[in-house]
């Protein structure tokens, strides 16, 4: 017996010494969500945060800080800066005058942009004016730069998928060459992309549903993503109005997703974009993905209800988080007022690579998949 432990304690420290494990020591870690790394709900509030931009926006120069933003870091995946294992985001402040130069880089990026006119993003030579609520996208390998053009600061919500490129060891990296020339002469290194396309080129070319331009190239820079940058707030209002007559999803509500016009996929290929509209007095089911979902209060106030008991509480431009697993309802809690969340997740990743689930709880307690 003492000879069979003996032998034991040296098949645990002769396979560790070739860089093998047990799996009868490992099961339990392989096995228990405990040891994974996940993100937790999280609420970042506005009220807070609003204080601490404008004070970076008067004490940490342009120059210094690239692009001035201040990254919504999940308590529970520090000392990584990330939403989720999968999203990135932060909140941006330009002051009018301001801008930041050129780059590109693997991840996808989009703006969300919460206050002040005469902001832009320069995204392929499309200089992409922007107003509260509009979405800007610079899906991965499209050059973008932005500035404010207005009299006032323009704060915005970036999310990005910059983790799952990260976990995926792609080595990403930034890029800052951009060169452009002019016809016949030799390429010059810019700090920003002189603008060749028309204003509002992506309105105009995509903005109106169910028609799509044949004589234009839909292929913009190294793009992987839709070739229409920008989505505007009316438009998405008039899309919403126009849908309160159907019945509402049980969990989602009044929900649309922004699209590529030309393929109807996800804006990019890894994450959706859309806005859930709640109408006063709606009460949802609750609902649990395999997907992760990040929020932001457009309009209104309410709760995120989980599972455990606990609550998320959000007012307008709160930003919060809803990682995978979690079991979850949002609830309006304004009864004279809509409430809005601009919703971004990575379940078209999920989807492409098979695990994506949905799933419902009816008031019976049931669980269905859907
Ligand atoms: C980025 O491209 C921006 O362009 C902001 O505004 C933050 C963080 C990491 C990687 C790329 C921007 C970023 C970023």
């Amino acid at each position: 017996m003492l000879n069979v432990e003996h032998e034991r304690e040296n098949l645990t420290s002769s396979s560790r010494q070739l860089g093998l494990a047990e799996y009868w020591v490992e099961r339990e870690i392989i096995e228990d969500p405990a040891h994974r790394t996940t993100a937790v709900p999280f609420v970042w509030h506005w009220k807070d945060m609003q204080p601490l931009l404008a004070k970076a926006s008067d004490i940490v120069p342009m120059e210094e800080a690239y692009r001035r933003a201040l990254l919504f870091s999940n308590p529970a995946l520090a000392p990584k800066a990330w939403m989720t294992t999968t999203i990135y985001g932060g909140c941006s402040w330009y002051n009018p005058g301001e801008s930041a130069e050129v780059h590109r880089h693997p991840p996808s990026a989009s703006r969300f942009v919460l206050h002040g006119d005469g902001g832009w993003t320069a995204v392929e030579g499309e200089k992409c004016m922007m107003s509260r609520g509009d979405l800007i996208l610079t899906p991965n390998g499209t050059w973008h730069n932005h500035g404010n053009d207005g009299k006032e600061p323009v704060i915005w919500v970036d999310i990005l998928d910059l983790p799952l490129a990260e976990n995926l060891n792609n080595r990403w990296v930034m890029e800052y060459d951009y060169f452009e020339a002019k016809p016949g002469e030799t390429a010059l290194q810019k700090k920003t992309q002189t603008i060749s396309k028309a204003d509002d080129y992506s309105v105009k070319l995509y903005a109106i549903g169910g028609i799509k331009p044949t004589f234009i190239d839909h292929q913009r820079g190294e793009s992987a993503g839709s070739p229409m940058f920008v989505y505007r707030w009316a438009d998405t209002v008039k899309a919403l109005n126009t849908l309160r007559e159907f019945e509402a999803d049980p969990c989602d509500g009044i929900s649309v997703e922004y699209i590529d016009p030309t393929t109807g996929a996800s804006v990019v290929p890894t994450m959706s974009f859309g806005v859930h509209l709640f109408e006063a007095g709606f009460q949802p089911d609750f609902q649990r993905k395999s997907s992760s979902t990040v929020y932001c209060v457009i309009q209104g106030r309410g709760r995120t209800e989980l599972d455990d008991g606990k609550t998320l509480e959000w007012e307008e431009n709160d930003v919060f988080v809803v990682p995978s697993g979690t079991w979850y309802r949002h609830v309006n809690t304004d009864p004279g007022n809509d409430l809005m969340l601009y919703a971004v997740s990575d379940e078209p990743t999920l989807k492409k690579l098979g695990f994506l689930r949905r799933y419902r709880r009816l008031a019976d307690g049931a669980i269905v998949a859907r």
